[in-house]
């Protein structure tokens, strides 16, 4: 979230698309209506289905799935059209008046530099224009035809409420709803906020339905401001933690990246990393990048990364390709793939294409489930239904399966979609032979680092010289871990001056004391803060709120540096006076800022130079994303790899841009694609309430409240088949089927899509064959095996399918 949870309540209009925070987020649901109760809010939800969200909204509207980017992009020409912008928002703090390359272009859906042989564009004429000063050049009449506002006219000028009712079946006058309420938001007094979760980053288009929201919240001035922002409902309780720590296969932690096989050398991979300023006098915050990676290295392998070996540089793996799930199971179905561990992931149940997955963990040698709890991962071999052809006995993967503890049955801390960082304490003892995961990696670590010791390999060295300075070697306490994140000196801190500001071994009070000259540690630079010399702040439980607005700087710890609204020098003008004096985040008293957050922004930085969007080395928020996105810098629609037309209705002349030009394409995505033909309907994943993912299904009481696998088909659909509610039906795509108990709902209607009648039907997630209650069919050998171009996720929101009795 760019804001947190109990922000919510200070927004006037409030759109939750994409999501279903009333069922998969009940807790923080209660800010909206806080929001509704206290400020008058107008809550709209944009969905396939009717769902428990829109039940207690002011205002819904269907929407077929997938065509997201249609209605966003339609909210976006429909502001710019009826001049419904904050002019002097997007002039100083977005980057309106810059000019394009000249040789940028866009054709029919497809921009310039694409090769449609890799699927993958050369990026290098997705640019701003440099002066020779090597800054950007601008243009602040907003004339120019190349400039970034003339551009975004050009691009979305297609996306008209017309074409918005067409391609998304949401009927023009519902669109003109959600689009007016935005606009009233295009004002200093009022905001907006955009809550989204899977229902648009599980798309091959997902991450640009993303920024086609926020850039709706740009051209409003909602971003950096109380009640507005776009607002990630995240999913498991710490996989904010996860992100923070770079637990993915190209990152580490504190959002920095692993080298690629071309950076072998150090000085490279810096350079990459730590930018030049576009605009002058700006801040940007990697530059400070050295800084970061230093200290990382230097908390992972201590003495052994010094000034002589680049910091360990050559201990960091090169990545040839991006190892992200989907390519992981394609790798391993192709028999690529010797040793899988599983640990607190059931991939069985949650990647698509169950069918593919299992393909894949059949041609193991060995899997390791690291679980509380018995998963469909961990007796793939088991069959139900449709699997009993599984002879298991031609099966040669070895299974270990390691009992791990859960959440309760250990201190730490989870990291909230707020990024709000709570510590926890342990709650009861584990039991039977169940181990914290820290003790099963730490034994796992000890065993390899003695057999490398012992007989060698190929390159012992980053395992051997791993620092592991924890008072007890086979399990390293959540205390000293998060102290290690929060980093200390090593030696004897300075100031310009020569005083002392940190003693050796003394705890870091936060990022801005990191060296890049390996005097200081710190395991994840955006953590620096959470464990000071004055304790664990994670810890802390003062609820006090002297202004009222919700931010609470004394509970627990937000990262980066215990702020609670990102980017809030966005919510003061030039001069550093409150767009809006009723709801202050910060503002500039004459010689620095001050207020209910902590400024993102030097306490020192003139606001009448230094621009709000510090991450970014122009300072400003971007509307053309450069070459930051794998398929374009403004986000255009495409149809889903399984979809209902066969051609894109915003460019049907296209055959290249049917659907994401750059998607992920794998050898197990060959060969899969429905036809609307054959499967003629658009079904959809989600989750209910009653259950969470694939293992409350071994709770009895959550069998007994939400029993029994179910679908969900509109009536219309319902009677065309001449299906009854509560009937068995099967549920089929090109890849795989569920068998289910129908429900016959109003609450899903058909749609006119470009003159076709397209029906929806809902598949919720929960069921499986690994339970104490009844069982079921994974959800998953519905969906495809093909992913976002720019995150990887797979497209398990949208897909084709047909439905017939059983
Ligand atoms: N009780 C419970 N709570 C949970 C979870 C759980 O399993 N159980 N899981 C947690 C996790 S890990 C996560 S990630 C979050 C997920 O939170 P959400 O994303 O809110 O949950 P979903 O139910 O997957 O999907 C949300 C909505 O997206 C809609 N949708 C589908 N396709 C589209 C589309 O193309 N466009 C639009 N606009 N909407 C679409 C669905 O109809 C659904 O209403 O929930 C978390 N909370
Ligand atoms: N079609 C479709 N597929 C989806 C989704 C969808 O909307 N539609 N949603 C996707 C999303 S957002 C998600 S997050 C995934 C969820 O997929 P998973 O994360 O694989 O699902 P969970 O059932 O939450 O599995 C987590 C496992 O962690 C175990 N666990 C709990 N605590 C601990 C612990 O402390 N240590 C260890 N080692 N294990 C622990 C649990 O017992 C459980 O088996 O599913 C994805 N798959
Ligand atoms: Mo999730």
């Amino acid at each position: 979230m760019t804001n947190h949870w109990v922000d919510i309540k200070n927004a006037d209009v409030i759109l939750i698309m994409g999501g279903n925070a009333a069922e998969a987020h009940p807790c923080g649901f209660k800010w909206v209506t806080e929001a509704k109760a206290h400020n008058n809010a107008h809550f709209m939800v944009v969905d396939p289905r009717f769902n428990r969200s829109a039940a207690v909204a002011d205002f819904y509207a269907p929407i077929r799935s997938g065509s997201d980017i249609v209605f966003l992009g339609g909210i976006i020409n429909y502001l710019l059209t009826n001049d419904k912008i904050h002019h002097e928002y997007v002039k100083n703090y977005t980057d309106f008046s810059f000019i394009v390359r000249e040789d940028f272009a866009f054709d029919e859906g497809i921009f310039s530099g694409y090769n449609p042989e890799t699927r993958t564009y050369d990026k290098a004429s997705w640019d701003y224009e440099l002066g020779e000063d090597g800054f950007v050049k601008v243009d602040p009449t907003l004339q120019h035809p190349r400039c970034v506002y003339q551009w975004l006219k050009r691009h979305y000028a297609s996306y008209t409420p017309e074409k918005v009712e067409s391609v998304c079946g949401t009927p023009k006058e519902k669109f003109l709803h959600v689009a007016e309420k935005f606009a009233s938001t295009a004002q200093a007094g009022r905001v907006a906020t955009i809550m989204y979760a899977l229902g648009w980053t599980q798309h091959t288009i997902g991450a640009q339905m993303l920024r086609t929201g926020a850039m709706i919240q740009l051209l409003c001035g909602n971003i950096g401001v109380a009640g507005g922002g776009m607002n990630a409902l995240r999913g498991h309780s710490n996989i904010q933690g996860l992100t923070d720590l770079g637990i993915l296969s190209a990152s580490l932690p504190g959002y920095l990246s692993l080298p690629n096989e071309a950076e072998q050398e150090y000085s490279k991979y810096i350079a990459a990393r730590t930018p030049k300023l576009l605009r002058p006098g700006q801040m940007n915050y990697w530059q400070n990048t050295p800084k970061f990676h230093v200290s990382l290295m230097k908390a992972w392998w201590g003495p052994a990364a010094t000034a002589e070996n680049n910091w360990a540089y050559d201990y960091l793996p090169k990545l040839d390709m991006q190892y992200d799930m989907l390519r992981i199971f394609d790798l391993m179905v192709q028999g690529k793939v010797n040793g899988y561990i599983a640990q607190g992931f059931n991939p069985l149940a949650a990647l698509a294409n169950s069918n593919n997955v299992r393909e894949g963990l059949k041609k193991l040698k060995f899997l390791v489930v690291m679980d509380p709890l018995v998963t469909e991962t961990s007796e793939f071999w088991k069959s139900y239904g449709e699997f009993n052809d599984v002879d298991s006995a031609s099966i040669q993967t070895e299974v270990f399966r390691l009992p791990t503890t859960c959440f309760a049955e250990e201190d730490g801390a989870v990291v909230s979609s707020s990024r709000v960082l709570q510590w926890h304490w342990k709650a009861s003892e584990p039991p039977g032979e169940a181990r914290t995961d820290m003790a099963i990696m730490s034994g796992l670590h000890l065993r390899l680092k003695k057999l490398y010791e012992t007989e060698g390999g190929k390159f012992p060295d980053p395992i051997v010289n791993l620092w592991w300075p924890y008072a007890r070697a086979d399990h390293p306490t959540s205390e000293e871990i998060a102290k290690e994140y929060n980093g200390r000196a090593l030696v004897d801190l300075k100031d310009a001056n020569g005083n002392i500001i940190r003693k050796a071994g003394e705890q870091l009070g936060g990022f801005g004391e990191l060296r890049d000259d390996g005097s200081t540690v710190c395991g994840c630079w955006i953590w620096s803060g959470c464990w000071t010399s004055s304790g664990n702040q994670m810890a802390r439980r003062d609820n006090s709120d002297p202004t009222g607005i919700g931010n609470t700087l004394n509970w627990a710890w937000a990262w980066p540096a215990n702020r609670r609204v990102l980017y809030n020098r966005a919510s003061a003008d030039r001069q550093g006076k409150p767009f809006n004096p009723n709801r202050v985040l910060i503002e500039w008293n004459g010689s620095k800022w001050v207020g209910a957050d902590v400024p993102d922004i030097a306490l020192t930085a003139n606001p009448e130079v230094v621009n709000p969007f510090i991450m970014n080395p122009e300072g400003v928020a971007r509307f053309f994303s450069r070459k930051g996105m794998n398929d374009g810098p403004f986000p255009t629609h495409y149809e889903a790899f399984d979809n209902p037309l066969g051609y894109n209705p915003m460019y049907p002349k296209n055959k290249l841009a049917v659907i994401n030009p750059a998607a992920r394409i794998l050898k197990s995505t060959e060969g899969t694609q429905g036809s609307p033909e054959e499967f003629p309907h658009v079904g959809t994943t989600y989750r209910l309430t009653e259950h969470f993912h694939y293992w409350t299904k071994h709770v009895q009481l959550n069998n007994i409240i939400q029993p029994q696998q179910f679908v969900e088909i509109g009536e219309a659909l319902a009677k065309e088949l001449g299906i009854e509610d509560n009937q068995m039906v099967k549920v089929s795509s090109k890849r795989g089927f569920v068998k289910a108990v129908a429900v016959v709902t109003k609450r899903i209607k058909p749609l006119q899509i470009d003159g076709k009648t397209i029906h929806q039907v809902g598949v919720p997630i929960h069921w499986g064959f690994s339970s104490t209650g009844r069982k079921g069919y994974l959800a998953n050998n519905l969906t495809a095996s093909i992913g976002d171009a720019n995150s990887q996720t797979p497209e398990s929101k949208t897909f084709l399918v047909k439905v017939e009795k059983a």
